[in-house]
C-alpha cells in the first residue's frame, strides 16, 4: 500500500519537475512522499510541494500555478512552483529562505492554544537553517512547547556552498539538544526510515505537545536549478558516488527484491505519468492570464489610496496604448 502510493508519487513528482524545469533538486524530495500516509487532517504542511502532490492536489492546479493563469489560486502573484492550498492545509511556499520557520512555530502555538489534536510540519534545507529566523523558530517552539516537527533536508549544498563551508558543528541535528528539542537524525535516502522517524515524531509531538527536529541526511544529485551548473563547484565523481544511493534507486532495489516491482512496471508508470502531465501542461498553457486588475487586489484587505492611484494610472495607460499590449491573453472583466 505504502509502496504503491509512494511510487506513484515519486514518478509524478519527477515528471512535474521535468516539465517545470525550474528547480531540478531531485534527490532530496521523494523520501518525504511517504509521510503523507501517516497524517490525516490534523497536520499543516509548510514548504514541501512533493507532500502536496502526494496529498492529492490535482496536477492541473500545479500547472495553473506555474503558468499563473486565470485558474491559479494565487492569481499569478507568485513565482512558479510557489504552491499553496488552504484545502490541503499547505501554506504557500515563499522564496526568502527561512521565513516559513517562525511562521510555522506560530501556527503550532495557535494549534496548542486551540487545543487542537494537531501538529505542524515545517520543511527547510540545511542552508535555510543558517538564517536568523531558524534560531527564532527553534527557540519559540521549544520555550512555548509547540507541537511542530521541523524537518531539515540536509542535502550537502546551499546552491554552490557545501556544508563544510556553511557550518563547523555537527550539522543541524547537533543544534536540537542545545534548544531543548528532541532530535532525530535519519538516513534521508531511506524512504522507510524517514517514514517511521516522522511517524514517531508526530506521535510524540501530539502526545507531548513538544517540538521535534528531524535532520534527513541526503545528497543533491541534480543542479540547484536550471541556471546552475554544479560541475563548476563539485566533481562528476562525487555525483556518481551518490547516484546509486538515491531514495529512488534504494527503494526500487528493495521493492524488486520483494518481487513487487520491475523495470517494465517502472517504464510503464513513467510513460503514463508523462502523458498525464503533458496533458495538464497543455491545458494550463491554453488558459488566459488573470484579469490585470488582480495585480492590485488581495494584497491588502482594502486597496489603500496609493495602490488605487497606481491602478487608475494603469487603467488610463492601457486605454491609451492598448494596441501595444497582448490584452487578449488576459481575462476581460468590467
Ligand atoms: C534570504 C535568502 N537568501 C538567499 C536566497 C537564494 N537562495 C535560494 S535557494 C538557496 C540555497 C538554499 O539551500 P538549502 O536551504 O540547503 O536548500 P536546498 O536548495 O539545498 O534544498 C539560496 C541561497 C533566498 N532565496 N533567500
Ligand atoms: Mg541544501
Amino acid at each position: 500500500m505504502i509502496a504503491k502510493k509512494l511510487l506513484q508519487g515519486i514518478s509524478r513528482f519527477r515528471c512535474v519537475l521535468w516539465q517545470v524545469k525550474q528547480y531540478t533538486t531531485i534527490t532530496n524530495e521523494p523520501q518525504f512522499l511517504g509521510i503523507n500516509n501517516v497524517f490525516t487532517n490534523n497536520i499543516q504542511f509548510i514548504n514541501q510541494e512533493s507532500v502536496l502532490l502526494h496529498r492529492g492536489y490535482p496536477l492541473l492546479k500545479f500547472m495553473n500555478q506555474c503558468y499563473g493563469n486565470c485558474d491559479d489560486e494565487g492569481k499569478g502573484k507568485q513565482m512558479p512552483i510557489h504552491y499553496g492550498s488552504k484545502e490541503f492545509n499547505f501554506m504557500t511556499i515563499s522564496s526568502p529562505l527561512g521565513t516559513q520557520l517562525p511562521q510555522a512555530a506560530g501556527a503550532a502555538y495557535a494549534f496548542k492554544l486551540d487545543k487542537r489534536n494537531a501538529c505542524v510540519v515545517c520543511y527547510f534545507g540545511e542552508g535555510a537553517a543558517s538564517e536568523g529566523d531558524a534560531h527564532a523558530a527553534f527557540n519559540f517552539a521549544a520555550t512555548l512547547s509547540c507541537p511542530i516537527i521541523f524537518i531539515c533536508r540536509n542535502n550537502g549544498y546551499a546552491i554552490s556552498t557545501p556544508v563544510f563551508e556553511q557550518f563547523k558543528g555537527d550539522g543541524i541535528a547537533a543544534k536540537g539538544p542545545a534548544y531543548g528539542i528532541n532530535t532525530i537524525r535519519v538516513d534521508g535516502n531511506d524512504v522507510l526510515a524517514v517514514y517511521y522517524a516522522t511517524k514517531n515524531a508526530r506521535d510524540f509531538c501530539i502526545k507531548q505537545q513538544k517540538p521535534v527536529l528531524i535532520e534527513a541526511m541526503t545528497y543533491r544529485i541534480g543542479h540547484h536549478s536550471t541556471s546552475d551548473d554544479s560541475t563548476a563547484y563539485r566533481s562528476s565523481d562525487e555525483i556518481a558516488q551518490w547516484n546509486i544511493q538515491t531514495p529512488l534507486a534504494k527503494f526500487r532495489f528493495y521493492l524488486e527484491s520483494l518481487g513487487l516491482w520491475c523495470q517494465e512496471k517502472e517504464q510503464e508508470l513513467i510513460n503514463s505519468t508523462k502523458e498525464e502531465i503533458l496533458h495538464f501542461f497543455k491545458e494550463a498553457e491554453k488558459k488566459s492570464k488573470p484579469y490585470w486588475k488582480e495585480l492590485f487586489t488581495d494584497v491588502y484587505k482594502e486597496i489603500p489610496d496609493h495602490i488605487r492611484k497606481q491602478m487608475n494610472l494603469m487603467e488610463k495607460h492601457l486605454e491609451e496604448f492598448k494596441e501595444y499590449y497582448p490584452l487578449n491573453s488576459f481575462v476581460h472583466k468590467k
